[in-house]
C-alpha cells in the first residue's frame, strides 16, 4: 500500500494538464511522477497497457487511465464539484471535454508525424487535415463561450481546464504556424482570465 496518491505525467501533456489541475483545486494530498511516455525506460506501460500518460495510481495500487476517467475519479474524492450533478449538465460538460480533447488529439497527432516519423514519411495533407480540426474546434469554442467567463454554467468546470489545457499545448507546439490568441481573442482573454489562478499557472506546459 503506497501512502498517497500518485499521478504519472509528462510535463507537455495536455492531458496530463487536466488531471493535474483538477487534481490541485481539489487540494488532493498527490505525489507527481514525471515520466516521458516516449522514452525507452518508461514505466507506464506496466501500468497503462496504451503507454499513455496520464495515469493516476491509488495507495491501494489501482491505476486509472485516461485522463477523462481521472477526473471522474476525483470528483469522487472531493470538492469542488468540476462535474454537474445533473444528467444533461454533466453531459454538456463532457461534450466540451470531448470537444477540447479532440482538439488535443489532432495536436498531438501532429506533434508526433512531425517530431516521431522520418522525414521522408512525413504526410502533409494529414497535418492539414489535422489543423483543419484544431481551427474548426476552435471556431466553435469560440461560438460556446461567447461572452461568459466560462464555458457551463457560472463556475469553473471540467469543460474550462481542458479548453485551457488544449490552448496551452496549441501555443507550445505551434507558435510558429500561427498565434492562437490573434486568430481568437475571445479564447485568449478567457485563458488570460484562468491563467491568474495558480493550478493553471503552476501547469504551464514546460519543454
Ligand atoms: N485519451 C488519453 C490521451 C493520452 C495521450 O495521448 N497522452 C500522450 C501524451 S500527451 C501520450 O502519452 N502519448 C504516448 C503515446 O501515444 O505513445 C487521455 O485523455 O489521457
Amino acid at each position: 500500500m503506497r501512502e498517497k496518491h500518485q499521478l504519472i505525467v509528462s510535463l507537455t501533456s495536455p492531458y496530463a494538464r487536466k488531471a493535474r489541475i483538477a487534481a490541485q483545486l481539489k487540494n488532493l494530498d498527490f505525489e507527481m511522477i514525471v515520466d516521458v511516455p516516449w522514452n525507452d525506460d518508461t514505466g507506464v506501460i506496466t501500468l497503462n497497457p496504451l503507454g499513455k500518460v496520464p495515469v493516476w495510481l491509488t495507495p491501494a495500487g489501482e491505476a486509472i487511465y485516461d485522463s477523462r476517467v481521472i477526473v471522474e475519479f476525483l470528483e469522487t474524492l472531493a470538492e469542488p464539484e468540476l462535474l454537474p450533478d445533473n444528467p444533461l449538465g454533466r453531459i454538456k460538460v463532457k461534450q466540451l471535454e470531448a470537444l477540447a480533447d479532440g482538439i488535443m488529439d489532432a495536436s498531438l497527432c501532429i506533434f508526433a508525424e512531425r517530431k516521431k516519423r522520418p522525414n521522408e514519411l512525413q504526410y502533409q495533407g494529414w497535418i492539414d487535415r489535422q489543423f483543419e480540426k484544431i481551427h474548426r474546434g476552435l471556431a466553435k469554442l469560440v461560438t460556446l463561450l461567447g461572452d461568459k467567463p466560462y464555458f457551463f454554467g457560472d463556475t469553473l468546470s471540467v469543460a474550462d481546464i481542458a479548453v485551457a489545457s488544449a490552448l496551452g499545448y496549441i501555443g507550445l507546439r505551434f507558435s510558429e504556424d500561427f498565434c492562437w490568441q490573434d486568430q481568437y481573442p475571445e479564447l485568449a482573454h478567457f485563458y488570460d482570465a484562468l491563467m491568474e489562478r495558480p493550478s493553471f499557472k503552476e501547469t504551464v506546459p514546460v519543454l
